[in-house]
């Protein structure tokens, strides 16, 4: 964890996840094939966690990644947070009489051997109050917080907008012209 921390160019941004770390949570970190990282704690696993870059003086954002439980009993995600904004919520996306709501989440249950995707028109993590600008290539962290006290830190890379399938080779081909 700390190799992984000092590797990093911007070890400013990540001094509340070194904080963490020095608090001995058992999150673990490995760089996926498309550079994308992967967290896990405790048999839940959270990978491509990505957040498309927002226009110059937009202070909300999105996160989407797919998370999957395989610690033994069913995973309550109860909290979201991240040191690089003010608020995080979940939100569900969805279509009422033809036009598109954005819902809080305030629990969301995930079964022992189940996956769930946060994913564009469908669940996210919504943040909002950016503390600084983001742009393509940078990463920030967010923590999960689940039913049982256990928390999860999580690296999000920032990508550009049009780039939000990057998160997932599967969804090369359907890539907007
Ligand atoms: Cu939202």
């Amino acid at each position: 964890m700390d190799t992984w921390i000092l590797a990093r160019k911007r070890a400013s941004a990540f001094a509340a996840a070194l904080a963490l770390c020095s608090l001995g949570l058992a999150s673990s970190f490995a760089e996926e094939s498309q550079g994308h990282m992967q967290a896990e704690a405790v048999g839940i696993v959270v990978s491509n966690a990505v957040s498309p870059a927002v226009a110059p003086g937009i202070k909300t954002a999105a996160v989407y990644f797919t998370l999957a439980n395989n610690s033994g009993s069913d995973a309550d995600l109860v909290a979201v947070q991240s040191p690089a904004f003010a608020m995080a919520h979940f939100h569900k996306t969805a279509m009422a009489d033809g036009l598109m709501t954005m819902e809080p989440v305030a629990q969301l249950s995930i079964p022992q051997g189940e996956s769930v995707s946060f994913a564009p028109g469908s669940l996210h993590v919504m943040l909002m109050g950016a503390k600084k600008r983001f742009e393509a290539g940078d990463r920030f962290m967010l923590t999960l917080q689940f039913g049982t006290g256990t928390t999860l830190e999580v690296p999000v890379d920032v990508v550009k907008p049009g780039d939000m399938s990057g998160g997932s080779h599967d969804h090369s081909s359907m890539k907007m012209n």
